[in-house]
């Protein structure tokens, strides 16, 4: 397998809008992530995913977007962009940016041209249709509840918006608007960033005629058309295409937003022989506490569960394609909430989730505040929620369909994205230092507690202990390279496996579960000297390891040979 920097990489992802406010407005900014570059230098990541900061109406905070090239004004400026990415990369840290070419804001110019006439030349950069019997085009739902067509009094028909009325969907049959992307993104690369995060990208071939689909769920008065555009009939050729007219052309990494890939597919879109991107984000493990009816529908997630899941992309991928490693962004619940546990355990628990992420085969993504072990969060009334996601799917269960209030409310304090976009708890100073206006988002109650000025200062932090991970990575060829192999499948507690590289073997060993579980170890490892690489509780390294007690959430990783 060929050795390439993005695979040995760890990845941050900073939403900007949450992580530092400079200016007092209550919003986070681009001088404010200036300001906290040495903070990022000290945990050691190497490269920095930023989430859009273009020009938008932030209906959707940025993923709605209406000038790619133009910085969002409450963010800053070119220049304060410019100096970031100087900051970046004299600190020998790389940027991606995130690319969102599967819809544009509805503010956008093409958008405000397309929809002025039917023979304006832009009508066909978006996917206009007429109604049927006075309704939608088809039954396809938007991802933010309600159909997915929005419709346009001035013409007479209805535009396609997968996402919220205020983000139409590109037409990307039209030659017009991929040269438009293709240029755009070229504008962007010459001015040296490092690659791009590409926003649902394989959601942009939809099948040709848009036929409605099947009635899925016979409660709701629209259906997930996903079938129609996931992995759609023309992805592969447009991202050849693209990788063809602009990525092969530079030295960058390109990481793909893939909802409803498969490892299969995973290995078309990631495979180096493809020509198309490095990696995907897959969301099979995002979903492992779905139930039936999507995200809302609260289900709890099994350990075997999530072996299953985990193994299958190691193995499918390995030496085929490449994984993304994430538990956390900004559209999850914090990790140490949803896969830890957030009180008792919380910080032996967070260091155990992190040990999992960055000692399987693939590139690990941390998300702000995950290395200082930040939690959900509980707001008494929806009126504190912000995320458009959230909001109209209140108003969809409440108002149309009378589902009880508190239980809506259970359902966004577990699943709801902005539990991952209160802003990042920097000190224990009013707002937790994030900003010295009124946040556009209230702070977790908990910043007194949980901060990166106490953690940098605490030698046991979850901090020091990413920043560990992130060193050994480093320093192990086998953690990025090795070839991984199961151990104890049907274990609900334990979750253990090996890394195998030339003679060398790692050992990862984690009690997933909140109780003290006696570990043994399989035959089938053997090894006659082991060095103990990291662990969440202090060990006697010359413990005889045949068998012995896990504490709550311990995590050990052993070099055996
Ligand atoms: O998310 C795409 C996506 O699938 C989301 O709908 C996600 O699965 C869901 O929110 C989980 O609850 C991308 C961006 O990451 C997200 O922030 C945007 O809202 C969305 O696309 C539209 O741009
Ligand atoms: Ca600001």
């Amino acid at each position: 397998m060929e050795r390439k920097w993005w695979k040995e990489s760890v990845i941050y992802q900073i939403y900007p809008r949450s992580f530092m406010d400079s200016n007092g407005d209550g919003i986070g900014d681009l001088q404010g992530i200036i300001s906290k570059l040495d903070y990022l230098k000290e945990l050691g990541v190497d490269v920095i995913w930023l989430s859009p900061v273009y020009q938008s109406p932030n209906d959707d905070n940025g993923y709605d977007i209406s000038n790619y090239q133009e910085i969002m004004d409450e963010f800053g400026t070119m220049e304060d962009w410019e100096q970031l990415l100087d900051g970046l990369h004299s600190r020998e840290m790389k940027l991606i940016m995130d690319l969102v070419v599967n819809h544009t804001s509805d503010e956008h110019p093409w958008f405000i041209e397309s929809r002025s006439s039917k023979d304006n030349p832009y009508r066909d950069y978006y996917i206009w249709r007429s109604g049927k019997n006075g309704k939608e085009p088809n039954n396809w739902e938007s991802a933010f509840s309600g159909s997915a067509w929005q419709y346009d009094e001035k013409t007479d028909e209805y535009y396609l918006h997968l996402f919220s009325k205020k983000q139409p969907d590109l037409n990307w049959e039209n030659p017009k608007v991929r040269q438009e992307v293709y240029e755009m993104m070229t504008w962007w690369l010459d001015k040296g960033i490092d690659g791009f995060r590409m926003d649902v990208i394989n959601f942009i071939s939809k099948v040709e005629d848009l036929p409605s689909a099947p009635i899925q769920n016979p409660n709701k008065p629209y259906q997930s058309g996903g079938q129609f555009f996931v992995n759609g009939p023309r992805i592969h050729e447009f991202l050849q295409e693209m990788n063809r007219e602009v990525l092969s052309k530079y030295d960058i990494m390109t990481v793909g937003e893939t909802p409803g890939v498969t490892p299969q597919d995973a290995v078309l879109y990631t495979g180096e022989d493809r020509h198309e991107l490095n990696m995907v984000f897959q969301f099979e493990l995002m979903d492992v506490d779905s139930g039936p009816n999507g995200k809302w529908d609260l289900k709890p997630w099994k350990l075997t569960e999530i072996k299953r899941i985990m193994s299958k992309w190691q193995n499918e991928l390995n030496g085929k394609g490449w994984n993304s490693l994430y538990m956390n962004n900004h559209d999850q619940p914090r990790m140490v909430s949803r896969f830890g546990n957030d009180t008792t355990y919380r910080i032996p628990s967070a260091k155990m989730l992190a040990t999992f992420l960055h000692t399987l085969q693939g590139t690990p993504y941390i998300y702000q505040g995950e290395e200082i072990g930040m939690t959900n969060v509980r707001f008494d009334t929806i009126d504190d929620y912000r995320d458009i996601e959230t909001l109209n799917m209140y108003k969809e269960y409440v108002n149309e369909r009378h589902i009880d209030p508190q239980k809506v409310m259970e359902s966004i304090y577990v699943k709801g994205r902005d539990n991952a976009r209160t802003p990042m708890q920097w000190d224990e100073s009013e707002h937790a230092g994030f900003t010295t206006g009124t946040p556009w988002i209230a702070v977790n109650p908990n910043y007194k507690e949980i901060n990166a000025k106490k953690a940098l200062e605490d030698p046991d932090s979850i901090f020091q202990y990413y920043k560990k991970l992130i060193q050994l990575r480093k320093e192990h060829p086998i953690i990025v390279y090795g070839d991984y192999k199961l151990l104890l499948e049907d274990d609900e507690k334990i979750y253990a496996y090996t890394r195998s590289f030339g003679k060398q073997k790692l050992l990862v060993i984690l009690n997933f579960s909140k109780d003290q579980v006696p570990f043994h170890l399989p035959e089938e490892v053997q090894f006659n000297s082991k060095e103990l690489l990291i662990s969440n509780y202090s060990v006697n390294e010359a413990q005889e390891i045949k068998q012995f007690s896990l504490q709550p959430y311990e995590a050990r990783v052993y070099l055996v040979s």
